[in-house]
């Protein structure tokens, strides 16, 4: 089973020669990976899932998911138990959920997301115990939190946040004591923090930071000893820093770095 995987993306030159740009499945890979960035005959697939385990030997094409040169453009690789979730176009179904163990019968779309043509668009992908979890659009609840692991049945639209077509358009997941944060609109709160442990029931805003419709634009999510500290917005102390360790009462200001109501972060 090769755990090695590279993003390529094809810089097509006149002689019909490309380079790879490729970045690993892990951060512990990457330096490696980059190190075996080759000029390769690049133009009969396109940008497709290829594979390595450091050899030239052992550098192969997965699989032409998108066959011919059209492009497939896997994206966002996270491995969970040995499989790799990422985004993908086969052509036919547009951007939808796939899986790899790294072998070509392996490589599969998980599921048809936006039935037909359409594409779902999974994105934010992130790792939560043995499943993902990702915004994506069915094409009638607007762009939600979804989460798989894997299976058809066991991949599912966890809560319509803002409830009917408009989405809610969740983003930037970070996983903070086996939850999820995320930033997402239910349509009365605006823009705040959100967490999920993948199911309905555990899928709630943490905190209003910017009280009622308004907006605190939680961002630049970063994760330290348990917590996520963030930047936020409230008219009382503008754009500060914020921490959260997943709950309401540990979700708070870090410090009114510029004092009032002037940004200080
Ligand atoms: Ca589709
Ligand atoms: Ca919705
Ligand atoms: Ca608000």
């Amino acid at each position: 089973m090769c755990r090695y995987f590279l993003y390529v993306t094809v810089l097509v030159l006149a002689a019909g020669l490309g380079c790879f740009a490729c970045t690993g499945a892990s951060a512990a890979t990457r330096p490696a990976l980059l190190s075996h960035c080759l000029r390769v005959e690049s133009t009969a697939w396109g940008l497709e899932l290829w594979r390595s385990d450091g050899s030239s030997g052992g550098t192969v094409l997965v699989r032409d998911i998108n066959p011919g040169k059209p492009s497939g453009r896997p994206y966002q690789f996270r491995e969970v138990q040995n499989r790799l979730f990422f985004g993908a176009n086969d052509g036919l179904h547009g951007f939808e959920l796939w899986s790899t163990d790294g072998t070509a019968a392996g490589t599969r779309m998980i599921m048809d997301i936006n039935e037909g043509t359409p594409g779902s668009f999974p994105a934010g992908i992130a790792v939560l115990d043995d499943k993902v979890c990702f915004g994506a659009d069915n094409g009638t609840h607007g762009r939600e939190l979804w989460c798989s692991n894997g299976s058809v049945e066991g991949t599912d639209m966890v809560v319509d946040i803002f409830p009917g077509p408009t989405g809610s358009n969740p983003r930037y997941f970070t996983q903070v004591n086996g939850s999820l944060l995320f930033e997402a609109d239910d349509g009365v709160h605006g823009r705040e923090l959100w967490r999920t442990d993948g199911t309905r029931e555990g899928t709630m805003l943490v905190y209003d930071i910017q009280p009622g419709r308004d907006n605190s634009w939680p961002s630049n999510f970063s994760r330290i000893n348990g917590l996520l500290l963030f930047r936020a917005t409230d008219s009382r102390h503008g754009r500060e820093l914020w921490r959260s360790d997943g709950t309401s009462e540990g979700t708070y200001m870090v410090k009114d770095l510029n004092d009032g109501p002037a940004d200080g972060f």
